[in-house]
Order: C-alpha cells, then structure tokens, then sequence
C-alpha cells in the first residue's frame, strides 16, 4: 500500500517510523511519503494561506499550492503504481464524515492513499472542484466532534487504524477478530495471570471463575454478555 502525506509541519508525522508502522514501511508492506505544501509555493515567502474573502477570522489555505501539490502527487504516485492508478483522497477535517474502523477496514484495502492536511480555518473550496472536475475521488474525515489545529494528529490516528489491517502487519491477524469495534461491540474484560493477585492495598482480587473453567462456551457467553453489558453502559449508540 502507498500513502502520500501533504502537510506544513511533516515533523509531526515522525511517529510513523516507529513500532508496527514503521516495520510495515522497512518489510515493503506500505510505502510512505511526505510532501511539504511549501515546496509548492512560488512566491518569496512561499506563502500558502490568505484571509477569507468576504471577512471573517482567521486565514484560508491559497488554492494554487495545493492543486499543484495534489497533481504533483498524483503524477509521482502513479510513476511508481502504473498511469491508471487511481488515489482516494482524504482532507481530514472536523467537518468531515466520522472515521470507524469499518472506514479503516475499507481503506486498508485501498492500494494508495493521499492525505491533504489542511491547517488554518479551512481550504478554498475551489480545491475541491479541480480535484471534483479531474474525476479524483475525494473523502473528508473526521476524527470525532472536537477540533485540531490541523489534519496531522488525525492522518496519524488514521494511518495507524488503516495499516494495522494490512494483511501481514499485525503478526497475529486472530488478534485482530475479538478487538473493541470489530464486531460492533466493546471487548470484554482481559485478565492474565496470577488467577489471584493481591492488590498494593491488600486487597485480594480474583479473575472470574469462568475464565479458570476451561469450558469454552461458557466463556465464551461470558464474554458476549461483557461486551453487550459494556457497550450498553458506555456507548448505547453502537447499539441503536
Ligand atoms: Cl480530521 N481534523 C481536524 N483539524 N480536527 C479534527 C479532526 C480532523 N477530527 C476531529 N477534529
């Protein structure tokens, strides 16, 4: 898989040379790139935003870096990928569509993906008609109801959910089955051993005695009941 990552501040995306993502990008599982807007700026100051036509606070992210920057990226990928490859481009954005993990089981399937982070209060719209009227296919994100300052947290957040899925990333792929979310539930309760552990105060505490069974229906209904029990409690939601 090849992920492109359009940004200002390309520093912040340094934890993706570490643990499981970065072991992906050494076995030449994904394919990581960062591009700096910047380097798609022309003027003395290499500027990239401007203030709101119209008025209003804040600054708005110039179009002509980033259409220059997008086909740039598009150009290069597809030396690399093949002229009919197709990225899917995402602008993570508060404004955007929730990301689940059903988003990253589908995206993780993707051969290549563009991330644009914009910054500021927002990009000019017009960005999104070039990229509309070439016949890109464009996503907008988003990582929950609450703003960054930027897309860069969230293309970390998402790239992690995204690769993670990737056939041969994760060691254990059974690992994968029973987390929080990949059923729709929340995962039940874990517990290792000592089977009784005395807690810094005294206090003794003890796994449930179905786990000790070693019948694994049983524990396995257990386990459904805890999932169905926790996500009633914490996110009645999910089961709406
Ligand atoms: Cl994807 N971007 C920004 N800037 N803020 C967010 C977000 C994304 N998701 C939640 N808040």
């Amino acid at each position: 898989m090849r992920i492109d990552v359009v940004t200002l501040f390309g520093e912040y995306l340094a934890p993706l040379e570490l643990s499981l993502i970065g072991k992906a990008r050494r076995d030449g599982l994904l394919g990581l790139h960062v591009h700096d807007l910047r380097d798609f700026a022309h003027d003395r100051h290499r500027t990239v935003d401007d203030t709101p036509v119209g008025g209003g606070a804040g600054m708005v992210m110039k179009p002509g870096p980033w259409a220059e920057a997008l086909d740039a990226v598009v150009a290069a990928g597809r030396a690399e990928l093949g002229e009919g490859a197709e990225p899917l481009i995402v602008f993570p954005n508060p404004a955007g569509t929730p990301f689940a993990q059903a988003t990253a089981h589908a995206w993780s399937e993707r051969p290549w993906i563009v991330f644009a982070c914009g910054r500021y209060e927002g990009i000019d719209e017009r960005v999104y008609e070039h990229l509309a009227d070439a016949g890109r296919e464009v996503a907008l994100a988003s990582l929950g109801d609450y703003v960054l300052n930027g897309g860069e947290v969230a293309v970390l957040a998402m790239t992690e959910a995204i690769v993670r899925l990737v056939p041969g990333v994760v060691g254990n792929a059974a690992s994968l089955v029973e987390e929080s979310h990949s059923d729709g539930l929340l995962e039940y309760p874990l517990y290792t051993k000592p089977a009784s552990w005395t807690a810094p105060d005294g206090t003794v505490r003890d796994v449930p005695e179905v786990l000790l069974s070693g019948n694994h229906e049983r524990i396995a209904a257990w386990r459904a009941e805890q999932s169905l029990a926790r996500t009633r409690e914490r996110r009645p939601d999910l089961l709406a």
